[in-house]
């Protein structure tokens, strides 16, 4: 329906932002937009409105320290299209502009839709009047609600303290723009150095040595671990990765807690506390991620004390009409307890839940997320459940071939990203290995690809799968029937790691 104006009527100015919409998306990302896809295959005349204080349309962030950086493209900084390891080309955009309809036609559209409002950051929630407040003081009233907000990088106090021209010489790595920046900055510099040994350090760090290789750039990494990604790593695992690393021509400094970092002579210093002193141009701190839970107050949402993030039931609800989804989200895991997981494959899983729900689905979230680290092309790994370094482990490894890489498994399933949530996989019935070498356990200095198992209790609590690709079903199933194992060589057997 339209009301036509005419003779001296004036038009009333219809508001760009749509004073109402029956499901609001609080963030852009990959949880939000999770959410949009499910509310709308449930609801096909679903209208939903994303609303996101960032710039661009949803998108993926797991190439921004991946494969874009070893893309041949010239102009990838503005494509933002990469060649996946299978060879494919496709955008980190989820879906191209014409996917989405304009926020002020949200409400006429025929078969409705999904609106995107960017730049524009929600500031208040009134959850008694359904509604909430943007930065520019407009109001928008709900049905359903989901809160996906993410995280803001965390940074080093030492850091935040050291003044204006330090800061301006730090990354905080997370979105578009500090993918574009640091592209362009490592161009113009003679030296940076990434604080932190996590997935992300690494990952920049493996990316930007790599870069070394053709100019003069000096790559230093530093970390309090003993080695990269000591914190999920069991520590002889963790050390070969670091001479992977080092090999990507990566100068590694571990065992560093930074004192402090001064600006002097265009330089910046970083003087570590056992005295060693670190002279580099551009600092990456990539030490963490803070849960984004500024509308706890005004919503009166509980914050978790110990996982940070709003608390959540196992259907991701918070209270009634609001959900809470992905990195934000501090939720009940009917297996493993308590939990807040920072994964890509989590915010897909969580937000298309969170959307059933909102759909009127009622479903717990059962599904086991995983999540995955490539250090360049030839080595990788996937990972289920509680990969912590301080819990007990046994690994099972084998001589790995050149099909055990993750370029090798994507080529092989024929998908870009290696969540398996964007691939829909189904679970394969696990069949022990017909060639039935020996496995060994622990220390050999080969730890081409292997298996690792997590314990607690004396239960599986958690699966890495070293250059082992696409048998993440099978690991999903251990976890979940949470017995405990006599003998975990038999176990590992299921992997068929030992297969040519
Ligand atoms: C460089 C990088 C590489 C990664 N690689 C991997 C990987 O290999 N494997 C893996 O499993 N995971 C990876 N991750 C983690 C994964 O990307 C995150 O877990 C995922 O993005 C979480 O999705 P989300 O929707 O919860 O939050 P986000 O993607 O952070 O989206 C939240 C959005 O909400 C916006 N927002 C926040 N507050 C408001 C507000 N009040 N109003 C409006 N908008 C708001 C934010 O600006 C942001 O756009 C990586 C992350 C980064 C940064
Ligand atoms: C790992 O490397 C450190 C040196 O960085 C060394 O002290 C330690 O013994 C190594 N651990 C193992 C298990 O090899
Ligand atoms: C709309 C809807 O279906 N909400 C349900 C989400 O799940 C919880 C818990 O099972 C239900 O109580 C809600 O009714």
């Amino acid at each position: 329906s339209f009301t036509s104006f005419e003779g001296g009527d004036v038009a009333p100015v219809a508001s760009k932002i749509p004073s109402h919409a029956r499901y609001l998306l609080i963030g852009g990302g990959t949880a939000s937009f999770a959410a949009a896809r499910s509310i709308r295959a449930r609801d096909p005349g679903a209208r939903v409105l994303i609303v996101t204080d960032e710039p661009d349309l949803p998108y993926m962030r797991p190439p921004l320290s991946k494969e874009l950086w070893f893309s041949d493209d010239p102009s990838v900084t503005e494509t933002l299209r990469f060649k996946q390891w299978n060879g494919k080309e496709r955008s980190i955009y989820f879906q191209p502009p014409s996917f989405y309809i304009n926020p002020e036609e949200l409400n006429s559209a025929e078969n409705g839709g999904v609106a995107v409002l960017t730049g524009k950051k929600v500031v208040h929630m009134d959850v008694r009047g359904n509604k909430v407040k943007l930065d520019d003081d407009t109001e928008i009233a709900y049905d359903k609600c989901l809160i996906a907000t993410g995280g803001v990088p965390r940074n080093l106090q030492v850091i935040e303290r050291a003044g204006e021209e330090v800061m301006s010489k730090t990354t905080l790595f997370r979105k578009i723009e500090d993918f574009k920046l640091l592209d362009k900055v490592s161009r113009n510099i003679k030296s940076v150095t990434i604080i932190g040994g996590g997935f992300l350090g690494s990952e920049l760090a493996c990316a930007l040595g790599r870069r070394s290789a053709e100019s003069d750039l000096e790559v230093i990494q530093m970390f309090p671990e003993k080695g990269n990604m000591g914190k999920v790593l069991p520590e002889y695992l963790s050390n070969w990765t670091t001479e992977k690393v080092k090999k990507e021509g990566v100068k590694i400094i571990s065992e560093a807690l930074v004192k402090s970092v001064v600006a002097k002579d265009d330089k910046l210093e970083i003087l570590l506390k056992d005295g060693r002193l670190v002279k580099t141009d551009h600092i990456v701190a990539a030490v963490g991620l803070e849960p984004n839970v500024d509308l706890a107050k005004s919503a009166g949402l509980e914050v978790d004390s110990d996982f940070g993030g709003y608390r959540v039931n196992a259907e991701l609800q918070a209270r009634s009409n609001i959900w809470v989804a992905g990195d934000a989200a501090c939720f009940y895991d009917i297996r493993l307890g308590r939990r807040r997981v920072e994964h890509h494959d989590h915010a897909v899983v969580s937000g298309r839940l969170a959307g059933e729900n909102m759909t009127g689905a009622s479903k717990p979230y059962w599904h086991q997320s995983m999540f995955w680290s490539d250090l360049g092309p030839d080595v990788g790994y996937e990972a289920i459940g509680i990969v912590d370094s301080s819990l007990p482990t046994v690994g099972v490894f084998a001589k790995a071939t050149a099909k055990d890489t993750p370029k090798a498994a994507t080529e092989k399933s024929g998908t870009g990203i290696r969540s398996e949530s964007e691939t829909e996989d189904t679970a394969v019935s696990p069949v022990a290995s017909s060639t039935p070498a020996p496995p060994t356990v622990g220390h050999k200095d080969d730890y081409g690809k292997g298996v690792i198992f997590y314990l607690r209790d004396k239960v599986v609590v958690g699966i890495i799968l070293w250059n082992v690709f696409n048998r993440m079903p099978i690991a999903r199933k251990i976890i979940k029937d949470g017995e405990e194992h006599a003998d975990l060589n038999e176990v590992a057997k299921l992997f068929n790691i030992h297969e040519d």
